[in-house]
């Protein structure tokens, strides 16, 4: 597999000096700045691809072509944001850019509770607590009906974790949930940010009466669209898994299991139509066994997410190493060495540790622990290609 690596464009603190160090072939990024909606223009990604370039990477995958809200819950604008998409990727085509990854989760992106959950050794990992998520949902956003979404059970411990939760703490999980999570992946809320719960609110409303069935279809009116721009110019769309792959703050998720991604490759079968193997995400779903994802769906696979995940029967998950929990990476990169050892992967986030603590990385970017996990990657890499052939 190519090794990518995830740069968050001229002003991450991570340069490509940096990385080109670290045996980083290939560059997933996006035009954060352009807004989402408007047009990536030719003039701008041929700029952010040359000054790659002439560090001497090449640009693999734009992560993300952001959809639009109002693609997903069905705007009245949606066919002018349709068509902007669509002038986009035939930008990326031209330009030589040809692997798009998106995703298509309503209102919110992934989801953590704690972005700084301290491990044994020291070090922290990104961590999701159903409690504290179940907490933010009743008591903090107040969403109607939350409550019939978590069992008795948990609503005992939510408003037991009422009587001892701190005001600090109440604002940490704005922060980690919709917040700090959000806005570096260009979702709907960025720091600074005034309110953002009455921004968050507004959003949940624009998918009233908006379910599974119906989010399907505004997927697959999408997928019309655009997959054939997206032959026409060579380009390779790949969606990337619901992190977590299961309903949340009572929206529907469309891309959470076998069945789901069965579903969205059949509604438009072609190949330019496929998936990013996000091994984290699905991994944080019990009913997802990820080596047997990866066997099937192999074929239909543009772009891979190394991660994994310890989930436990309460339905917490943590960022596990990259050589254990559900993820099963070992096998994963068997399967995809032998099907397709041109894929691009880039290692998904990683542990904070050592002098990174403290910098002003994106939550899961930090330098040291992804290098560690991609270092850790290139070992199983190496390995398989030794035994395999
Ligand atoms: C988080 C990321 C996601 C991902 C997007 C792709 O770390 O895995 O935000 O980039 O969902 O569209």
């Amino acid at each position: 597999m190519e090794k990518t690596w995830r740069w968050f464009g001229k002003k991450d603190i991570i340069t490509l000096d940096m990385l080109r160090q670290i045996g980083v072939e290939g560059i997933v990024t996006a035009l954060h700045e352009v807004p989402n909606g408007e047009i990536w223009s030719l003039e701008a990604i041929s700029d952010l691809k040359h000054f790659i370039e002439a560090a001497g990477l090449r640009w693999s995958v734009v992560e993300s072509l952001p959809v639009s809200e109002s693609i997903k819950y069905g705007g009245k604008d949606r066919e002018q944001l349709i068509e902007n998409y669509r002038i986009s990727l035939a930008n990326l085509g031209k330009a030589g850019v040809k692997t798009v990854c998106y995703n298509f989760m309503p209102v919110i992106d992934w989801v953590r509770t704690d972005l700084y959950r301290k491990n044994p050794d020291g070090t922290s990992s990104l961590y999701f607590d159903r409690i504290r998520f179940a907490y933010f949902d009743c008591l903090i956003l107040k969403r109607e009906g939350a409550d019939n979404d978590y069992s008795a059970e948990e609503m005992r411990q939510v408003y037991e974790l009422d009587k001892t939760i701190t005001e600090s703490e109440k604002n940490d999980l704005i922060e980690s949930i919709i917040v700090k999570t959000q806005g570096f992946v260009n979702g709907n809320i960025k720091e600074g940010d005034a309110n953002p719960i009455a921004i968050f609110k507004r959003l949940l409303a624009l998918y009233d009466g908006i379910d599974k069935n119906q989010l399907r279809e505004n997927m697959k009116y999408f997928l019309e669209q655009v997959i054939p721009t997206a032959e026409e110019y060579g380009v390779n769309m790949c969606v990337h898994p619901d992190d977590p792959p299961f309903a949340v703050l009572g929206l529907p998720r469309i891309v959470t299991s076998g069945e789901d991604i069965e579903w969205f490759l059949n509604t438009v079968d072609c190949p330019s139509n496929g998936l990013t193997f996000c091994a984290g995400s699905l991994s944080a779903g019990l009913h997802n066994d990820v080596p047997a994802l990866a066997r099937r769906f192999a074929k239909r696979t543009h772009f891979v997410h190394l991660r994994s995940t310890d989930v436990g029967e309460n339905g917490n998950f943590i960022e596990a190493s990259h050589l254990a929990g559900r993820g099963h990476l070992v096998e994963l990169i068997r399967i995809f060495e032998k099907e397709n050892p041109d894929l691009p992967m880039r290692v998904d986030h990683g542990r904070l540790m050592l002098d990174d603590v403290n910098k002003a990385f994106n939550p899961g970017y930090s330098f040291i622990g992804r290098m560690f996990a991609l270092g850790q990657v290139e070992g199983i890499m190496a390995a398989v290609k030794e035994f395999e052939n």
